[in-house]
């Protein structure tokens, strides 16, 4: 690591400042170019730390970056991961306040939720599709707290990749019964068509994205316990959003999900 315990718990109160007053920062990396992976990973575990300690409590965990249209609008080649809070979640159909957020965009996902704990190394999608108790569609809501959504892989892993609100909503689904590789999904803008997908969308079948999660944590010694809800990531590129408009997605065999910015 390049950075010391006092400056990763700094960053990470400079960034939980940023989520919490909705306000732009410059990427951390402009001012510690030197920070590497596991100072990333340690300034997000500081904010987690930071946020439970004020009676946060942590809802599932998340999976970004996972798709090619992503990795293309953000100029990046791996996949990382974060967490999910109680204070994120918006009921399915319900209202998001803009007032919370800096530049929210929004994302279609396929969420599983596990019945048996994932551990890695060597989870395969055999695996994810034996311990999962269901699929559900979601929406994630990601708000970079740096300017403009500039950043780069190691500042985006300290912010928690983006992770701002989400919705679960629709019908849960069997992960074995469906065809999640050849799932379509249709996210509508206030009534308008803006993107469309299917599940391979996510490094070929968004079970493939969990037990990337669960090979990640192995490798620090973590699982992914029974009970938890894990977004795969975006099925496409993200969508800016503004006070007012409407998202609506479908998803074949899985109903569909919103989500009013107000
Ligand atoms: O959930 C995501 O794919 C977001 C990852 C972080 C990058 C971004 O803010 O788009
Ligand atoms: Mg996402």
């Amino acid at each position: 690591m390049a950075l010391d315990a006092t400056t990763i718990q700094k960053l990470a109160v400079h960034l939980d400042e940023a989520e919490t007053q909705h306000k732009e920062v410059v990427k951390i990396t402009d001012a510690y170019p030197d920070l590497d992976w596991d100072d990333a990973y340690a300034i997000q575990d500081a904010l987690r730390g930071i946020k439970l300690a004020r009676g946060v409590r942590i809802a599932g965990l998340k999976m970004g970056l996972t798709s090619h249209a992503k990795m293309k609008q953000m100029g990046v080649v791996d996949p990382v991961r974060g967490f999910l809070t109680d204070y994120g979640m918006v009921a399915d159909g319900g209202e998001c306040e803009m007032s919370g957020l800096i530049h929210p965009k929004v994302e279609a996902e396929i969420a599983f939720v596990t019945k048996r704990a994932l551990s890695g190394p060597g989870c395969h999608i055999g695996a994810v599709l034996a311990a999962t108790d269901f699929v559900v569609p979601a929406l994630e809501v990601i708000d970079s707290r740096y300017l403009d959504f500039k950043f780069d892989l190691k500042s985006v892993i300290a912010d928690n990749t983006s992770a701002a609100r989400y919705v679960v909503g629709g019908s849960g689904g069997n992960a074995i019964g469906l065809d999640l590789k050849n799932l379509g999904v249709v996210m509508e803008k206030n009534g308008e068509v803006v993107a469309t997908a299917s599940g391979a969308a996510v490094l070929g079948h968004p079970a493939q994205s969990v037990a990337m999660l669960a090979n990640m944590l192995g490798a620090r010694g973590e699982e992914i316990p029974a009970g938890t809800l894990i977004l795969t990531g975006g099925v496409t590129e993200a969508v800016a959003v503004a006070k007012g408009d409407v998202i609506n997605v479908r998803y074949q065999h899985l109903g569909s999900v919103s989500l009013r910015f107000v």
